[in-house]
């Protein structure tokens, strides 16, 4: 698709002008409007520079220069029907779907009505649940893969319009989840020309073209990013000719500071996308003429002359020069309209500055759902144990791999909300070799998910490509919008690449929206070693950097039942869950058990006495348990001691109670974990107990965990490093000797 490129230098569109006459479409009231949007950004910016030089707020960033294309973006589109994941540069396209000067200045005090963020978050960071603008962050470009998502999502609805409604008594995130959707809408998503060196732009620019997915990416590019010009950021200086070979999209490049070419580019760009052809890239270029923010000088990297030849094409000036000459307002009309922006402003800092901040005991609402509690006795359901076969045999134990297909496989029948998607995760992406029978299919490199595409159809179950970032992205996108994505991220050791969509996203959407908008999904992780095979990158623990980030819920079974009474509770619960599952443990003979029933759950936080005892606590999970069990009977039949176990199952939120109770009882605590043993999750647990059970203790609180390096290939070395059987049957001896 060639570019369609607007010359820069053109004087603005039109001359002499007949009352009747359009502008690129454009009404002559629309463009006086277009003008006030834009007049009123520029004026908020410089308000909000005299309150914070007044210290009134407490941060600032202009989107000045950038109002042009901004307004242009905001007519084209259409609020509370479209999508739209603006950037903080957005100013005037928020102001022109319709959010309030008011609104912004609340923003900047942190009012506790500030609707974007209750003062959590800093100005400009848009989010206004009712006119569908999703909460942004700080990241440069972390939005651009949740905006393939959410347009993704879009699609599957109107594909799946019946998955849209709440069934009746269904107890799960649905209730507080409204999905809407339009069938042709279109999702916005906005960067700097910097922004797009970031790599999840073009993880998220390949997703949007493969999937021929209704987005416009806009690159607002003013030439710099802080203080780097674009020829170091982008090779070659112009993103348009970096990206012109990706496929099925509409291209535009315009000059960003003229309304209306930048509307004619929009509406082109919108059209392409609402008819169904695919992605659309509008490159901008704009003018940056306050410095980065208020804590930049520019004068320290561009001279005069440069800055000077931007200001000529100031879309202020400009537009206002567009109107007197198209005799769309007189001069009188301009000063009148300024003078009502101005009185408007006035009224909107008044207020703003007289509204109150939030109280400190609210710091902690909407970390996670306040309507759905995954410790409750809401997800504490019985296990329907299986009759027992008319020959008198009991039903053959099922392994955990077994019962996390099993239930994947119930709740996707139940929920068609629910999507999977990840690497190899399909049975086969080429559908026609499984129709005529040519091959079985994959499903997952440890096949966990076989089957669920020829069952359930390659729009419900996917193989994403290798960007782990787009998986947690593009999920975090469409759970936004309500649908339940329950990814993979094939083996821990790869999910570092998804980890700023994790800790800096999908956690903290919730909590930075001040419960806007919220991503309930689930993220399913093979984990852990004593592989005999495996190595640094395909054996190693790390829950305690994810237990770590507030508004994670993090799960770690140990055996068949538990993963599938677990997995239920987080696939219906309302908050994102990290579901950690051990590989060795997938087809261990430990643990297994027979299929619970489709309703069977387990609530979060709630812990498993594996074996009651009197003499010391063992508190574990996942594939410690077994050894940890293995070392408990040895002890117990040579020395006659007895080991309360614990497995913990859920890491966050954890079972303190559990645990309190047990080392009140015996008086002596061991903690186990696979990581490494500094700073690892063990820590947090023997601080607690150090710290509130001290007077319950007759002996220090004991760590046996991994050695503080990786682990290894050669089985040898793979012993050494991981706590064995043998490690944690001598720590449990000498702690009960102690
Ligand atoms: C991932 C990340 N790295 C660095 C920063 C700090 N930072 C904020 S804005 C910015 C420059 C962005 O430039 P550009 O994308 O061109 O947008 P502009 O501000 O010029 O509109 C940088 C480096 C950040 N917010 N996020
Ligand atoms: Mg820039």
């Amino acid at each position: 698709m060639a570019t369609t490129k607007t010359d820069p230098k053109l004087p603005l569109t039109g001359n002499g002008a007949k009352k009747s006459k359009l502008y690129q479409g454009l009404t002559r009231e629309q463009l006086i409007q277009a003008y006030r949007v834009i007049y009123t950004s520029r004026r908020i910016d410089d308000r909000e520079i005299l309150l914070k030089r007044q210290q009134k707020i407490y941060f600032q960033m202009s989107g000045a220069g950038h109002e042009g294309i901004g307004v242009a973006a905001g007519l084209a589109l259409k609020a509370g029907y479209d999508w739209f994941y603006p950037y903080y540069r957005d100013r005037a396209l928020c102001l022109a779907l319709g959010v309030e000067p008011y609104e912004m200045f609340l923003q900047g005090v942190g009012a506790a009505d500030d609707p974007s963020s209750g003062g959590r978050q800093m100005p400009s960071h848009w989010s206004y649940p009712k006119l569908n603008i999703v909460t942004q962050s700080s990241p440069t470009g972390s939005q651009i893969l949740q905006a393939v998502g959410c347009a993704e999502a879009g699609r599957y609805l109107a594909r799946h319009p019946k998955s849209a409604e709440i069934p009746s008594g269904s107890a799960d995130y649905r209730q507080f989840k409204n999905v809407s959707f339009q069938g042709d809408e279109v999702t916005y998503v906005s960067l700097g020309d910097g922004t797009s060196s970031e790599g999840e732009f073009w993880e998220a620019m390949n997703a949007a073209a493969l999937g021929k997915l209704p987005v416009i990416f806009c690159v607002e590019d003013n030439g710099y990013a802080i203080s780097v010009p674009v020829e170091v950021q982008t090779a070659g200086g112009s993103i348009s000719r970096l990206v012109s070979g990706f496929p099925n999209f509409h291209f535009e490049e315009v000059d960003g500071t003229d309304p209306v070419a930048s509307y004619a580019a929009f509406s082109r760009a919108t059209r392409y996308c609402r008819e169904g052809h695919g992605p659309a890239f509008v490159h901008a270029h704009v003018i940056r003429p306050y410095s980065h923010s208020l804590s930049d000088d520019e004068r320290l990297y561009r001279p005069d002359a440069e800055r000077e030849r931007d200001a000529q094409r100031d879309p202020v000036t400009r537009t206002q020069m567009f109107l007197l000459r198209e005799g769309i307002l007189d001069e009188k009309g301009i000063n009148q309209l300024e003078k009502e922006v101005e009185a408007e402003l006035q009224i909107a800092v008044d207020r703003a500055l007289a509204a109150l901040p939030p109280v400190p005991e609210s710091i902690t609402n909407f970390v996670y759902s306040p309507d759905l509690d995954p410790a409750s006795a809401a997800f504490d359901t019985q296990a329907v144990v299986p009759e027992v076969p008319a020959d008198g045999k009991k039903a053959a134990g099922k392994t955990m791999a077994d019962l996390i297909t099993a239930t994947l496989r119930d709740e996707m029948k139940r929920d068609e909300r629910i999507v999977i998607f990840g690497e190899d995760v399909a049975d086969c992406s080429r559908e026609e070799y499984l129709k005529r029978k040519l091959v079985k299919g994959k499903g997952g490199v440890f096949k966990l998910t076989f089957g669920l595409q020829c069952e359930f159809g390659n729009d419900r179950v996917f193989n994403a490509p290798l960007a782990e970032a787009a998986i947690v992205g593009r999920a975090t996108g469409m759970a936004t919008r309500g649908l339940k994505p329950v990814v993979e991220i094939q083996f821990f050791d790869y999910i570092w690449p998804a980890m700023m969509q994790i800790r800096d996203e999908l956690s903290v959407i919730r909590w930075r929206s001040n419960n806007g908008f919220s991503c309930p999904l689930v993220i399913r992780v093979a984990i852990g070693g004593y592989l005999t095979g495996g190595a640094i990158y395909h054996s190693q623990c790390g829950e305690s950097v994810f237990t770590h980030i507030p508004g994670l819920r993090v799960v770690f079974p140990s055996n068949s039942q538990d993963a599938a009474g677990l997995l239920r509770t987080a696939i219906r619960c309302d908050d994102p869950v990290l579901f950690l599952e051990h590989k060795r443990l997938y087809r261990e003979s430990f643990g297994r058990a027979a299929y619970p029933g489709p309703d069977y759950m387990i609530p979060f936080g709630k812990a498993k006495v594996v074996q009651t005892g009197t003499d010391l606590t063992v508190i574990t999970y996942g594939a410690v348990v077994p050894r940890a069990l293995q070392a408990a009977q040895k002890l117990e039949r040579e020395q006659g001691v007895k080991v309360e176990l614990i497995d913990l199952r859920c890491l966050n939120p954890f079972d303190w109670e559990t645990i309190a109770e047990s080392v009140s009882k015996t008086n002596r605590a061991l903690v186990a974990y696979e990581d490494t043993l500094s700073w690892g999750y063990g820590a947090e647990i023997a601080a607690r107990i150090a710290d509130q059970l001290f007077d319950k203790l007759d002996a220090p609180v004991r760590r046996v965990a991994a050695k503080d390096v990786f682990v290894a290939y050669q089985p040898i070395l793979e012993d050494a490093i991981l706590p064995q059987p043998n490690d944690l049957f001598l720590a449990m001896k000498e702690l009960a000797e102690y």
